[in-house]
């Protein structure tokens, strides 16, 4: 069985691990999160950057997420202020850029890696969640990554924390669609792929189309759910899939669905409700921002079987390698 299929699968134990690292961390530290914070990170690292400032900022704080690359050399650009702390995200520790990134601020620093890594070392707080993977392709740990900061950002603004055995069982739910999404992929031979979603799901939807370049070296897009409608669209046709990323869908979704529908393209919609679509996969119940986690093992497991269907060992993606260096 090849790796990544293997850690997409360990969601669950992962959300379990993720939940032991955040409460090692509290019990050790008398740190808590404050409320101004920029995130960084590279690749699938930044799109988890991504939901982490849309969360702090959802709970009342105000956060930002910038690439390492632009933190690094164009940072003028962004609104990053005086933050209180700067969050850099690598699995490996060992990206150069994250490295660097991670000194660009005059703030305290905090590291979210899978390692005691140089990362970690030249953070003054870190969560070291072991979701290790042997594939180049970040899956679970992404996940993983996710939980255990978000527990610490729950708890340090003084909001409950999500239930580690409840989310974790939520994500078992949703790997049980394995067989539904590897039908889909076997039944129609889509050219292209558009993810849509917003809010905390519009970073799910990039992710979406990093796995699909990356496993799948396939052509995939991602817009906030409604944006596509402005010009993006005239490329979907009867050879595109467009995934639907929703939590709980109202009517302009039901009407994406006619549109895209009418111009030949199949719609997956992966929600609470169907909109109509071609395929549905229904997702438990689970209030944002924790709800990121009931989508990911979907997009990659689309991604993964995508990569199969076109003969290609998704392990190994050609062209990448695990850890980007300089
Ligand atoms: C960052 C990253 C991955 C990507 C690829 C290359 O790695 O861009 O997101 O999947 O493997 O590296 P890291 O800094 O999180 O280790």
């Amino acid at each position: 069985m090849h790796a990544t299929l293997r850690e997409i699968r360990k969601t669950p134990e992962g959300i379990m691990k993720a939940q032991e690292t955040f409460e090692e961390f509290v019990t050790r530290h008398d740190f808590r999160l404050p409320r101004e914070v920029v995130y960084t990170g590279c690749g699938s690292s930044h799109f988890l950057a991504k939901p982490l400032a849309m969360a702090t900022t959802r709970l009342g704080g105000r956060g930002l997420s910038v690439p390492c690359s632009e933190l690094l050399y164009a940072k003028e650009n962004y609104p990053i202020g005086e933050p209180e702390l700067l969050v850099a995200i690598s699995r490996s520790g060992e990206t150069t850029e994250a490295i660097n990134a991670l000194e660009s601020l005059n703030t305290k620093r905090f590291a979210i890696t899978a390692y005691e890594s140089t990362l970690s070392r030249k953070a003054d707080y870190s969560l070291i969640v072991p979701a290790h993977e042997e594939s180049v392709v970040m899956t679970h740990s992404f996940s993983a990554f996710y939980f255990a900061y978000l527990q610490l950002l729950l708890s340090s603004f003084g909001e409950e924390t999500y239930d580690a055995v409840f989310v974790s069982e939520l994500t078992g739910e949703v790997l049980k669609s394995e067989d539904y999404i590897r039908e889909i992929v076997d039944g129609f031979d889509f050219r292209n792929v558009i993810f849509l979603g917003s809010g905390i799901l519009y970073p799910v939807a990039l992710e979406a189309m990093l796995k699909m370049k990356e496993m799948a070296i396939f052509w995939s897009e991602a817009y906030q759910t409604f944006e596509v409608r402005h010009g993006f669209k005239s490329i979907a046709d009867e050879g595109t899939l467009v995934v639907l990323l929703v939590e709980k869908p109202f009517d302009w979704h039901e009407k994406l669905t006619k549109e895209f529908q009418g111009q030949g393209a199949k719609v997956l919609t992966v929600g609470r409700e169907d909109t109509g679509a071609d395929y549905f996969i229904e997702v438990p119940r689970l209030s944002p921002p924790g709800n990121l986690f009931l989508y990911t093992p979907v997009i990659q497991l689309l991604a993964y079987y995508k990569a199969v269907k076109r003969g290609l060992n998704p392990d190994n993606p050609r062209f990448l390698s695990k850890v980007v260096k300089w």
